[in-house]
């Protein structure tokens, strides 16, 4: 059994290869805890970046798609922490060497409007209304673990590879929009070449479910709700693919925009 210790040492080695931008061994190969532990080392870690300055700007879903969890072999949707200070601008250049194995996703971001918690309607028709706006988002991700490999209880500590995340800079109103999300289709491009094709429906159904995931263990695992203003990326809607120096990586969706990113060494 892993002791309270053990926890804030598993954050510690994290933050680590965080700083350093060294890969390390999966924490369970060390040792043995569990998913509501994983939590509890995930909230250390953040808390050590906020008493490092970092402001909290929202969260983010993540192995929401089928296509995602074929890919890291895991199977259950885990959330995880963003900050301000890893929120980039559209067309912005991310540094390459900054991150160990960097990945990039394209997902739907919502701005909420509203404050969420579990005794809400969680229904997608009632949590729409709750939503300032939509848009497309470009998520890089970055496993502190080797070969990008882990558990489900690996990844929650690593506050689930979140990296770097950008907006696109259009800004839709759900309840404006005659079609459904669910209908739209949505592209990733890397340097003019379509990578990836999905839709908003591969994230849990509806990524309004994967927002009801979120509010359900925000709650269950921090004792936390979601307030207005907070920013909320719903997981990847098709496979991650790894980026490369000189890269110019482009999201899609119907409806949404787009949004760009280029990667420099
Ligand atoms: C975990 C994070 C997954 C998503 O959108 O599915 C994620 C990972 O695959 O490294 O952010
Ligand atoms: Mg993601």
């Amino acid at each position: 059994m892993v002791t309270e210790h053990d926890l804030v040492t598993m954050s510690q080695i994290l933050l680590a290869a965080e700083t350093n931008v060294e890969a390390i061994p999966r924490l369970t190969e060390r040792y043995a805890f569990d998913i509501e532990q994983a939590y509890r080392v995930q909230a250390f870690l953040i808390d050590e970046k906020i008493k490092k300055g970092m402001r909290l700007a929202g969260y983010k879903m993540g192995l929401t798609s089928p296509q995602k969890m074929k890919q890291m072999q895991v199977s259950s949707p885990v959330f995880g922490v963003l900050t301000a200070e890893t929120l980039l601008e559209d067309g912005a250049s991310l540094k390459k060497k900054k991150l160990i194995h960097p990945r990039v996703e394209l997902e739907v971001a919502f701005v909420l409007g509203d404050s969420i918690t579990p005794e809400d309607d969680l229904t997608p028709e009632a949590l729409a209304k709750k939503i300032a706006y939509t848009t497309v988002a470009l998520e890089i991700i970055d496993s502190r673990y080797q070969d990008f490999r882990f558990t489900l209880p690996d990844v929650i500590a690593d506050n689930t590879s979140a990296a770097y995340y950008v907006l696109g800079s259009h800004f839709a109103r759900l309840d404006d929009m005659k079609a459904s999300l669910l209908h739209f289709g949505a592209q990733l491009w890397i340097n003019g070449t379509l990578q990836a094709v999905g839709t908003p429906a591969n994230v849990l159904g509806h990524p309004l479910t994967a927002l009801a995931s979120l509010v359900r263990q925000l709650h269950q695992y921090r004792g936390e709700t979601l307030k207005p203003g907070q920013i909320v990326l719903t997981g990847g809607i098709t496979e991650a693919f790894a980026v490369e120096a000189g890269d110019v990586i482009e999201g899609v969706i119907d409806h949404l925009g787009s949004v760009r990113i280029k990667v420099s060494e």
